[in-house]
């Protein structure tokens, strides 16, 4: 086991990961930015490393100084969190060039996965279903053309170095099509240094129904049910559940089994999660998150495991906590992810926490490192916490999250409770009849100014 992890993060999920080191008797690291010197994970950490100004380059994405903070403190691992260098594929090699444990999948697997057309064919050869179309990169020539006919328009363009919504272009006729194809790699050019684009079927209503895995890196992998992250804007999840409103116990254990396989065939380590669009009872995959997520907890209050602990034991060669059929999915887990924005605009709130007071009782969870008095900085993303909640069922997870929603108290910056609090008691929504566009076609509704 590890005896000193460098947490290379900052915010919630640095705290998330500090409490995962402190029950395994693991000593932390915390590295911080100078905006982030009165931070919650930095005040709970064993040590702690000033690692440059607040940009994020010359911070927690400066890979020389996240080096000097191990040699420094003589950390044995990294613990790279989501976001910055979770999938940086070049981090983790660099780590092991250092003699450090990066706590995550092999290089080979998150640089694979980071190529959108790598991953697909991968997915293909493992058994796993995907969005019909193109075999790999296309170019702007009468190839693409044949291939949009075959699978019939809109076809959507997609670049390869993209993912999260990135890069991406819909064709809905013939005409359409060279101008998204040229948009689409131009974009993809400037934005990721790679023109390549590939060509998929465009599904209209689909939902977002992704999957956890946990590999232990020697052909062991199971998988954990299903997250339902439909409920997005601009390609950022506002609301995530699990089990799916629309899934039954066939169809999760049909696609997880087929997931895990993959992931057996892979020899895949660490946690990871397979996104699928899910349309008319079929799956389609269409990208692998090869880190940790905002939305696991989710998946922790259905199944009872420890994600990050389990993330933590596996990198230092420890095995799967249980076996699938030990795998039991109970009740029902809901994640708001309570953000510093107008509740309206959505434009970001930063600035002193004045009064907060969050909400308790039995399944009710909050992952924050936000506290009275606390000064959210403008530098990152404006995330102040998530509010995950736990019931025996959808409807009584639903109800406890009313409530909680109406306990929850965080003033002196504004933030996007009220919208959780009209969300938790929208028809569609308690029905669970929701698909990739309802939030945006609901806030299109909504909007006043
Ligand atoms: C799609 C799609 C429809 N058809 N692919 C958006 C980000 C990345 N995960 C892939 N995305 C999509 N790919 C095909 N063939 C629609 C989206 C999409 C989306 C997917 C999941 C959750 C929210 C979304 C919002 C807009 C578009």
């Amino acid at each position: 086991m590890f005896d000193k992890i460098l947490i290379a993060n900052r915010g919630e999920i640095a705290l998330r990961i500090l409490r995962a080191c402190k029950e395994l008797g693991i000593s932390t690291v915390a590295v911080h930015s100078t905006a982030d010197a009165d931070a919650m994970h930095v005040r709970l950490a064993d040590e702690s490393v000033c690692i440059g100004p607040p940009q994020s380059k010359d911070s927690y994405l400066n890979i020389p100084a996240l080096l000097a903070a191990c040699e420094i403190t003589g950390a044995d691992a990294v613990h790279p969190g989501y976001g910055f260098l979770s999938e940086n594929a070049r981090f983790a090699e660099i780590l092991g060039e250092h003699n450090l444990h990066f706590i995550g999948p092999k290089a080979e697997h998150i640089r694979l996965m980071g190529d959108k057309i790598e991953a697909k064919k991968t997915a293909k050869r493992l058994g796993i279903p995907v969005v019909p179309g193109s075999d790999g990169a296309v170019t702007p020539d009468q190839d693409a053309l044949a291939i949009a006919k075959e699978i019939g328009f809109p076809v959507l363009v997609k670049a390869a170095a993209g993912g999260g919504g990135r890069g991406m272009k819909v064709a809905h006729t013939e005409a359409d099509l060279q101008l998204a194809l040229t948009t689409a790699a131009n974009e993809a050019k400037s934005a990721f240094g790679d023109a390549s684009v590939y060509l998929e079927k465009y599904l209209q209503k689909p939902r977002h129904i992704e999957i956890q895995v946990l590999g232990d890196g020697r052909g062991g992998a199971i998988h954990l049910g299903e997250r339902d992250c439909s409920l997005q804007r601009r390609h950022q999840k506002v609301w995530e559940e699990g089990p799916s409103p629309v899934l039954d116990a066939a169809a999760r254990a049909k696609i997880g089994n087929t997931v895990a396989k993959a992931m057996q065939e892979l020899k895949y380590i660490g946690v990871g999660t397979i996104e699928f669009l899910y349309e008319d009872g079929e799956f389609y995959f269409i990208e692998m998150n090869t880190r940790i997520q905002v939305e696991h907890p989710v998946t922790e209050m259905i199944t009872g495991i420890d994600l990050v602990l389990e993330q933590i034991r596996i990198a230092a060669g420890g095995d799967l906590p249980m076996s699938q059929d030990q795998v039991v999915i109970n009740g029902h887990s809901i994640e708001c992810r309570v953000n510093a924005e107008n509740p309206v605009s959505f434009r970001p709130s930063p600035g002193k926490i004045q009064q907060y007071h969050p909400p308790g009782g039995l399944g009710v969870r909050i992952d924050s490192a936000v506290y009275q008095g606390y000064v959210i900085p403008p530098y990152y993303d404006s995330l102040v916490g998530k509010l995950i909640v736990h019931g025996k069922s959808r409807v009584e997870c639903l109800m406890r999250l009313r409530r909680a929603l109406d306990e929850m108290v965080v003033d002196g910056i504004e933030t996007t409770l009220p919208l959780f609090r009209a969300l938790v008691r929208e028809p569609a929504i308690i029905d669970g009849d929701y698909h990739i566009h309802w939030l945006e076609q609901y806030l299109a509704g909504q909007k006043t100014d």
